[in-house]
């Protein structure tokens, strides 16, 4: 049913938004208000705030989710009523519950575009502070609430930003099929992510958290009540990863147009369904950890306080057993669009393919037995120290085979060094500097020493942000023509990566050094020796921000008056480009048929698949390389 009266004006385009708001606050009070009430009938004297938060919370996501489209797209039909649909198209409909992929990726995308530029701005703020030793613009304890909320935020943009806008996105294009498994259950994971920022930015007006992402107690467990409402967000945003999680494998493995083998797979496909692979067996791990030091907090629990008999350490396995793995939902998409966009841009088959997917198989194995090498100084038997030092060490051959692959798909190709490809390539100079410094932390003997210095906040930016987020934008400027139906810019494109990869090394490099020169992490000072590093450092980091200004510029200004863009501006193979830009809802007329490798170029005969689509190739039309 169409309901014209929801279109009018910006505000009818924001009353799904709008409903859901009020009727979270109506949910958040009732339970909030249940709660204090039952307190005070079974005559506890305090006043239990963070009970009180917590199940409030509970009723105030329920009222969210059903405000905002839950009910209308979902919940009538536990009622016997008429499900209601609503066709409602141009801007408008990506501020609504619907339940196609693409809508549903852009809306992804856009917001955790804005989350990254959002926890860049704690980022300058942190580096105004760290310019000079001694104190510049904040306390240390502020210092310490930026830094959380910098690093929780980041961690998020990390685990969703690929997976959830290019693959949702990408990944049901990419295999030929309409829309993902299960749609209603792919606008439910994104429509939980908006409270979880509001929760985590809300944290700043109850206390502020100052664990860090990590949430580590006994810390956790009494400092103020801004971390209840750290864990509720980590929590909420857990559900939604495992929701992420089953939905792309149930996809990949159920939806693939005829003649799309597993050997056929695009290797983007392959990355994501490695990593959700992680998503839905891990995550529950660290809610679990979460909701453990919420009930100690909240209930009279007593998981992790030593005092009354629980073991803080505990915790910090609990912890590390996901976030480990979760490295790899980072970084394993950032593989799967590196390769992809190497191969289109090399044109050349991708080298190794069935290592490569070994390789990620292996990755998402081999990630969970190595969890306690985040332990090494926290207290833990001895002779564990030599296993986890060997298992993490083994890792390095699947993603020796990831890397080498990478080498051998740009060896003799002949390179179109596109906007794209800058990226692609940057992201491979980037992670090997991050590889080969993961080794040190991975070994005991330099671990030792290296633990909670710079030298592994050097190491991390240069896995996440050198590598996981240089794929990102690779992605987003090679999907971009598809998305939007027209071209970015392209000499804008390539300042941004030169502005960009340059001043992303010269912030990042110097850490290395700071670390080994004992300069403490999430600390807001440090010796005075160590001033004219730090001021370089931040220098580099505010040009470094600056460069993203051009990003936004350019993709503003594109997407709203970039020249038309042709069904298939890279003349790639994959079947995403064999439908007009941006794709008609549905994606493909009718199924299409696979009849070959993606990757195929250069390859006499070879076809990817036949698709029939009016207006880009042509009916029927084969697909060489
Ligand atoms: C403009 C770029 C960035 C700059 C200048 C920057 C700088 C910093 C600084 C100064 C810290 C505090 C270190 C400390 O006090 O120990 C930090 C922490 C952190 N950053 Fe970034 N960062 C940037 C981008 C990113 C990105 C893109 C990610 C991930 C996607 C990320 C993830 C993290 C995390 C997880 C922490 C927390 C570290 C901890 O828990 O100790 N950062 N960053
Ligand atoms: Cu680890």
């Amino acid at each position: 049913m169409t309901d014209d009266s929801m279109q009018s004006g910006p505000f009818g385009a924001l009353l799904p938004v709008v409903r859901g708001l009020i009727v979270g606050v109506i949910g958040f009070l009732l339970g909030g208000g249940a709660t204090v009430g039952a307190a005070t009938l079974l005559g506890r004297s305090a006043w239990p705030a963070e009970a009180a938060i917590s199940i409030g919370y509970l009723f105030g996501l329920t009222g969210w989710l059903l405000g905002v489209g839950v009910w209308d797209a979902w919940a009538r039909g536990w009622f016997g009523l008429p499900l209601r649909r609503e066709e409602v198209h141009g801007w408008p409909r990506y501020f609504r519950f619907t339940t196609d992929h693409k809508v549903i990726g852009v809306q992804y995308l856009v917001t955790f575009v804005a989350l990254f530029l959002l926890a860049g701005l704690f980022a300058m703020l942190m580096r105004v502070e760290l310019a000079a030793p001694g104190r510049t613009i904040m306390t240390a304890a502020r210092y310490t609430h930026v830094m959380s909320m910098h690093g929780i935020i980041m961690i998020a943009v990390a685990v969703a930003a690929i997976i959830g806008g290019l693959g949702n996105y990408a990944v049901p294009l990419l295999i030929g099929a309409d829309d993902m498994a299960f749609p209603r259950l792919n606008a439910l994971s994104y429509w939980l992510v908006p409270p979880v920022a509001v929760l985590l930015v809300s944290t700043f007006f109850a206390g502020g958290f100052d664990t860090g992402w990590t949430a580590y107690p006994p810390l956790s467990e009494v400092n103020a009540t801004g971390q209840v409402l750290f864990n509720l967000a980590v929590i909420t945003f857990g559900l939604s990863s495992i929701l992420g999680g089953v939905n792309f494998l149930v996809t990949i493995g159920r939806l693939r147009a005829p003649g799309m083998t597993w050997g056929r797979l695009p290797v983007f496909v392959w990355s994501v369904f490695a990593a959700s692979l992680i998503s839905l067996t891990a995550t529950q791990f660290l809610a679990a950890g979460l909701v453990m030091i919420l009930l100690d907090r909240i209930a009279g629990m007593a998981f992790f306080s030593a005092l009354r008999g629980g073991a803080p350490l505990l915790y910090q396995h609990v912890f590390w057993f996901y976030s480990h793995p979760a490295v790899y939902i980072m970084i394993l998409p950032g593989f799967g669009i590196a390769l992809e966009v190497l191969t289109h841009f090399s044109r050349k088959p991708l080298y190794a393919y069935r290592w490569v997917v070994g390789g990620f198989l292996g990755i998402v194995a081999l990630s969970f037995v190595v969890w306690a090498h985040h332990l090494y100084t926290s207290g833990m038997a001895e002779y564990l120290h030599g296993p986890f030092m060997a298992t993490t060490e083994l890792i390095s051959i699947p993603t020796g085979l990831i890397f080498l692959a990478a080498l051998g798909t740009l060896w003799m190709g002949k390179l179109w060094l596109r906007t794209p490809m800058l990226f692609a390539l940057g992201f491979l100079f980037n992670f090997l500097i991050g590889g080969v410094t993961g080794i040190f932390n991975a070994d005991v003997p330099t671990d030792l020493h290296l633990q909670d210095t710079y030298f592994v906040v050097g190491h991390f930016h240069y896995t996440i942000m050198g590598g996981m987020i240089f794929a990102l934008f690779a992605g987003i400027y090679y999907w971009f023509p598809k998305i939007t139906g027209r071209l970015y810019d392209e000499g804008l494109g390539r300042l941004h990566f030169w502005w960009m990869f340059i001043t992303y090394n010269t912030t990042f490099i110097p850490m290395f050094w700071l670390g080994m020169f004992g300069m403490n992490r999430r600390i807001a000072d440090y010796p005075p020796a160590l001033g004219p590093v730090n001021l370089f450092i931040s220098v580099s980091a505010f040009l470094l921000g600056a460069s993203f200004l051009v990003f936004v510029f350019n993709m503003v200004h594109s997407w709203r008056r970039g020249p038309q863009a042709a069904a298939n501006p890279w003349r790639a193979r994959t079947l995403e480009w064999q439908v007009p830009s941006p794709p008609p809802e549905g994606n493909f007329p009718s199924p299409p048929q696979v009849t070959g490798h993606p990757y195929d170029y250069g390859v006499p005969g070879a076809v990817h698949a036949v698709v029939a689509v009016a207006g880009a190739a042509g009916p029927g039309a084969p697909v060489e390389g």
